[in-house]
C-alpha cells in the first residue's frame, strides 16, 4: 500500500494496434528553423522545391514547423513502408524529421439489422427511404395553425422527439426536447461539426443549416465535405447524423432536428480505406474558434477484441481542445459509446474512455438497451436510436443522401448527434458553459425515466453522493427540458484539480479460483493544497497486466464510500495472451460528487464463464488519478427542494461539517 501524492498533468491515452501495419501516404513532416523564417514555411517550400513529387498538405495543427505532406509515388495504402523516399526527404538539410504514418481502421457506428422483419418491409420499399416533398400518410393536410408542431412529413415518426407510443415505444419516453423548443431555444448561434464522411450540405433541410466556414474535407484536402459518391447507403453516415441535429423545422420538408436553430458542419475523414493520427487530429482541432461541438460516431472496430484509442497527436488535440476551444470554454466532444454490444467494452476504446469526451450510449424507445449499445463505467449518458419494433419506422428520422429522407438511421451513430443537439441547446440557453459544466448537467439532469430496472445482469444503483448511475445507460437519458432549465441557472464551478492517489507495482498473480484485491489510500489527496481532490469528477485507474486471455479478465474499483464500479467486463472474443494492457488508463464516472479521501480498492478477477481453470493474470501495475475539486461544485446554484442536484449538495455539506 502506498501513500503519496503528485501532481502531474493527466497522462495521454496511449494506443495498442492489433494486425500488422499499414502505411499511408501521409508524412509528418517537422522542419528546422530557420533564421528570418520563424514559422517554416519557406523552410517547407524549399523541400518541396528540391524533393520531386513531394507536396505540402496543410500547416500540422498550427505548429510552426511542422507538416502535413504527401508524395506522389506513396499510394494511399500499402503494407511496405517507404523507407526510400521518407530518408531522402529526411536528408534534405531544412528537414528535422519525416515521419510516414501508419494507417488504422475507424468504423462508423451505424447499425444495419439482418432480422428478416426488416429485410420484409425492406423489399416493399427497396430503398428504405423517400424524397423531400413526400409526405407521412395521415398527416398530409394538417397546418401548423392547426397543430402546434412541427409541419415536416417524419416529425411523427421522429419518437426520440415525440414518444406517443410509436413502434411500440413508451410514451413520453424521449429527450424532451418540445418545451425547450417552446421556450425559444433551437440552437442559435451554436456550431455542431460532424466528424464522419462528409454531409450532403445541398440538401434543402440541411443548407440553410449548413456553416461552410467551419466545414472542411480532409479527404480530398479542400473546403467542400460533399460526400463521395457510392452506393446510397455507404457514405451517407455523416449527412444522416446531421440531419438529426440541424435538419430544419416546419419546412416541410424530412424531419427536425434536436437544435434545428444550429448550424452544422462537415469535416470528412472518413472515406478513405484507412484513418491516420494526423487527419483525425486535423479535423478534432478543425476551427476551435468557430465550433462549438464535435460529435464523432465511429471509432476504432468493435470486434470484442480491439483495444485501441486515440493515438499521439489526437490525444494531444483532444486535452488542447477544451483548453483552447471555444475561447477557452472548452470545445465539447460527443462520442457514440460502440456497437459491440454485450461482447465489447467501450473502456477498451480510448476514444470513448477519455474524460475529455461525453460517451453517449443508446436505448430503444421502450427504455431497453440496444442489441448493439455497448457499456462501460466511462459511459455518462444515453440517448436514443432504434425502436422497438423492427420496422421501416423503428430507426431515427432524419436526412438522407440526395435530398431524399430515411426512416433508418440507427446504431450508437445515432446516439451521439442526438446528444450534441441537446447540448446546442444548453449553449443557446447558456453560452458560457465550459466543457466541464456540459458534463456535470449531464450527470444532474440525466434521469432513469423509463429505463429497464436491469439490463444484462446490471442494475441501477445509487452512489455516496445520491447519484443514481447504470453500467450500461451512464446517468440515464438525457432531458433537453431539464437541462436547459438548469443551464440558464448555472453558476462556473470551482477549479478543477488532478491528484495522482497512489501507485501499486508489485506484480500480483491471480486466477479463476483466486481474485485479487489491491488499496491505495487516497489520503494524501486531501493534503497537499496544488492538488487537492475533496469532491470526486472523473477517476482514471491506470492498469498493466498480461493474461493467458485477456478477454477473461475482469476489473473492479471500489471507492472509499463504497461504490464499485466495473472498469472491464468480459469480452469472449478476446483471446489476446501477450499484450494485455499496458499503462491503460480505465475510466469511470460512477463516483461523481463522492469525497476522493480514503481507501480505494482494485479487485481483478478471471471470469469463471470460460468454465477454463487455467486461465490466470499478472497486474504487474496500478496507479489511481482522482480529478475533481477541493470545494464543494455546487455551492452556488440555486436547486428546488427534492431535486437531484438539491440532494446531492445536502451530502457534500454534511461530509464537510
Ligand atoms: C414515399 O412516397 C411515395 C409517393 O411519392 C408514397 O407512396 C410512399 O408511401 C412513401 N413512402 C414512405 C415510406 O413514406
Ligand atoms: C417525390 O415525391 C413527389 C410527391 O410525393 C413526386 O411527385 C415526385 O415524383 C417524387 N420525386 C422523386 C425524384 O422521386
Ligand atoms: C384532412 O385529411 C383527412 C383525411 O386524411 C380528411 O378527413 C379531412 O377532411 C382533411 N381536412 C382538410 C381540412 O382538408
Ligand atoms: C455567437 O457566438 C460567437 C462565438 O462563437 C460570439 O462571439 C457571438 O457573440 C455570438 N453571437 C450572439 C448573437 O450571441
Ligand atoms: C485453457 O486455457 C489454456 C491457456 O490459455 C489453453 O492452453 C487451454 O487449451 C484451454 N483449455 C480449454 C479446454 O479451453
Ligand atoms: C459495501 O457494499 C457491498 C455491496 O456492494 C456490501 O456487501 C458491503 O457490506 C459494503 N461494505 C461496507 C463496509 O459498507
Ligand atoms: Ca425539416
Ligand atoms: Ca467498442
Amino acid at each position: 500500500m502506498l501513500r503519496l501524492c503528485l501532481c502531474l498533468l493527466v497522462v495521454g491515452t496511449t494506443a495498442v494496434r492489433a494486425n500488422s501495419a499499414v502505411y499511408t501516404k501521409d508524412i509528418h513532416l517537422v522542419v528546422k528553423t530557420s533564421a528570418g523564417d520563424p514559422d517554416g514555411e519557406a523552410a517547407a517550400r524549399r523541400v518541396t522545391a528540391d524533393i520531386n513529387g513531394l507536396q505540402l498538405v496543410r500547416r500540422h495543427l498550427g505548429e510552426d514547423l511542422e507538416f502535413h505532406a504527401v508524395h506522389d509515388d506513396i499510394p494511399e495504402a500499402d503494407s511496405n513502408a517507404r523507407d526510400d523516399i521518407i530518408n531522402a526527404i529526411a536528408q534534405h538539410p531544412d528537414v528535422k524529421s519525416a515521419t510516414q504514418q501508419q494507417g488504422f481502421r475507424r468504423n462508423k457506428r451505424g447499425f444495419r439489422s439482418s432480422s428478416s422483419k426488416v429485410k420484409n418491409i425492406a423489399v416493399s420499399n427497396p430503398n428504405g427511404r423517400n424524397n423531400t416533398t413526400a409526405t407521412m400518410g395521415g398527416s398530409t393536410n394538417r397546418t401548423e395553425q392547426q397543430l402546434p408542431e412541427p409541419n415536416d412529413p417524419l416529425f411523427e415518426k421522429a419518437w426520440f422527439l415525440k414518444n406517443t407510443g410509436q413502434s411500440w415505444g413508451t410514451p413520453g419516453l424521449d429527450l424532451n426536447v418540445l418545451p425547450v423548443w417552446e421556450a425559444g431555444y433551437i440552437g442559435r448561434n451554436v456550431t455542431v461539426a460532424i466528424v464522419d464522411d462528409g454531409i450532403d450540405y445541398l440538401h434543402p433541410d440541411l443548407a440553410e443549416s449548413y456553416n461552410a466556414e467551419a466545414s472542411f474535407d480532409f479527404n480530398s484536402n479542400d473546403p467542400y465535405p460533399f460526400p463521395k459518391y457510392a452506393d446510397y447507403r455507404f457514405n451517407s453516415h455523416g449527412t444522416r447524423c446531421a440531419g438529426e441535429v440541424s435538419a430544419k423545422r416546419n419546412n416541410r420538408i424530412c424531419s427536425v432536428g434536436v437544435a434545428p436553430g444550429s448550424r452544422v458542419a462537415g469535416l470528412r475523414i472518413l472515406d478513405q480505406l484507412y484513418v491516420t493520427d494526423l487527419l483525425e487530429a486535423a479535423a478534432m482541432s478543425h476551427r476551435r474558434d468557430i465550433i462549438d461541438i464535435y460529435s464523432a460516431s465511429w471509432g476504432p472496430t468493435d470486434d470484442g477484441k480491439t483495444l485501441d484509442g486515440p493515438l499521439k497527436e489526437t490525444s494531444r488535440v483532444l486535452r488542447d481542445g477544451i483548453t483552447l476551444g471555444r475561447g477557452g470554454l472548452g470545445s465539447i466532444f460527443v462520442w457514440a459509446s460502440g456497437n459491440g454490444g454485450p461482447k465489447d467494452d467501450c473502456n477498451c476504446d480510448g476514444y470513448t474512455g477519455s474524460m475529455w469526451t461525453i460517451s453517449i450510449n443508446s436505448v430503444t424507445n421502450d427504455g431497453s438497451p440496444a442489441i448493439y449499445g455497448e457499456s462501460c463505467s466511462s459511459t455518462l449518458a444515453s440517448t436514443f436510436s432504434s425502436g422497438r419494433g423492427a420496422g421501416l419506422d423503428a430507426g431515427v428520422a432524419t436526412v438522407d443522401l440526395y435530398g431524399f429522407c430515411t426512416l433508418y438511421h440507427s446504431g450508437t451513430s445515432a446516439a451521439a448527434p442526438e446528444a450534441a443537439g441537446v447540448f446546442a441547446l444548453a449553449l443557446e440557453a447558456n453560452p458560457r458553459l465550459t466543457w466541464r459544466d456540459m458534463q456535470h448537467l449531464v450527470v444532474l439532469t440525466s434521469q432513469k425515466r423509463g429505463l429497464q430496472d436491469e439490463s444484462r445482469g446490471h442494475k441501477w444503483e445509487r452512489n455516496a453522493a445520491g447519484l443514481k448511475f447504470h453500467h450500461l445507460y451512464g446517468f440515464g437519458v438525457l432531458d433537453a427540458g431539464a437541462m436547459v432549465e438548469m443551464a440558464q441557472i448555472w453558476r462556473p464551478l470551482p477549479e478543477r484539480f488532478e491528484c495522482t492517489a497512489g501507485r501499486v507495482a508489485q506484480p500480483v498473480y491471480f486466477d479463476v479460483r483466486q481474485e485479487v484485491e489491491l488499496t491505495i489510500d487516497s489520503n494524501g489527496c486531501d493534503f497537499d493544497s496544488n492538488s487537492r481532490v475533496r469532491f470526486i469528477e472523473h477517476v482514471q485507474a491506470f492498469v498493466t497486466l498480461r493474461a493467458s486471455r485477456r478477454g477473461d479478465v475482469l476489473l473492479f474499483l471500489t471507492s472509499p464510500s463504497n461504490t464499485t464500479s466495473m472498469l472491464l467486463g468480459r469480452r469472449p472474443m478476446d483471446s489476446d495472451s501477450k499484450k494485455g494492457f499496458t499503462d491503460w488508463p480505465f475510466m469511470t464516472t460512477h463516483m461523481w460528487g463522492e469525497f476522493a479521501a480514503g481507501q480505494w480498492t482494485l479487485r481483478a478477477e478471471m471470469s469463471a464463464s470460460s468454465a477454463n481453470y487455467t486461465q490466470h493474470g499478472l497486474i504487474t501495475d496500478w496507479t489511481l488519478v482522482i480529478h475533481g475539486t477541493q470545494d464543494p461544485p455546487y455551492r452556488d446554484i440555486p436547486d428546488k427542494p427534492g431535486s437531484t442536484i438539491a440532494q446531492v449538495k445536502r451530502i457534500q455539506r454534511e461530509h464537510l461539517s
